[in-house]
């Protein structure tokens, strides 16, 4: 099977961990964020994460990837409850958090923006829904305060370092994407149940942090 990703992209980060999770072999394809021609001639859109199935076939939606996989390849892995108030957590850092991680993301050396083009192309079409990078990037000590706020408010919400809830689910699929592209903020201090948590699950997925590139 060959998976089709961006390294920063949330929904793909939760396919790759579905394959981390349950050790299944796949092939990571970093495209190129300007390369429009491969994902349409897969699922007929510009979208990553594609999975393409060994018989050829395609399929887009990362919970639908999440989703095939786990009830495909050895035993169910992953209960199905989001709690409420960890959804409204995640609309709450939505809200804003790209502001933080969008004007970093091309500063971080990833395969999706190797060439100026792709750069281009994705502060083109990113600065439409942030607006200016550089104004955002300045702008960081006041996203930084109010994501500290959230992060206290999600250390009480995290009940083990090894699945958000007690054990693993797909609250664990929405949420570590997140918080990995997090690691990306130079600044940003965890409070210690969600870095253990992050450390815990970069492990148990085999995502890596962007910690050590932080900037
Ligand atoms: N609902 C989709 C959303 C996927 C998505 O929005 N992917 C973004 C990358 S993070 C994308 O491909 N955007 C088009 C683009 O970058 O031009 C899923 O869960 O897989």
């Amino acid at each position: 099977m060959k998976l089709y990703v961006y390294d920063h992209c949330p929904f793909c980060v939760r396919a790759r961990m579905i394959f981390g999770l349950k050790n299944i072999a796949v092939e990571e394809i970093v495209l190129l964020n300007d390369d429009e021609a491969t994902p349409v001639g897969l699922v007929g859109k510009k979208v990553v994460p594609i999975l393409q199935k060994d018989d050829g076939s395609a399929m887009a939606e990362s919970l639908d990837i999440v989703r095939y996989i786990d009830e495909h390849y050895g035993e169910k892995l992953l209960r199905e409850e989001i709690r409420a108030e960890l959804t409204e957590w995640m609309n709450d850092v939505g809200a804003y958090y790209n502001r933080l991680l969008m004007p970093r993301f091309i500063r971080l050396g990833l395969a999706e923006y190797a060439t100026q083009s792709a750069v281009d192309y994705f502060v083109s079409k990113k600065t439409e829904s942030i607006g200016d990078f550089a104004e955002n990037l300045q702008k960081s000590p006041q996203y930084i305060e109010k994501l500290h706020n959230d992060l206290a408010r999600l250390e009480s919400l995290i009940k083990a370092d090894n699945g958000a809830n007690g054990a693993l689910s797909l609250e664990d699929i929405v949420l570590f994407p997140m918080l990995r592209n997090l690691t990306c903020v130079k600044g940003v201090i965890f409070p210690p149940k969600v870095q253990a948590y992050i450390t815990a699950m970069s492990q148990l997925s085999r995502v890596p942090l962007y910690s050590s590139r932080a900037l």
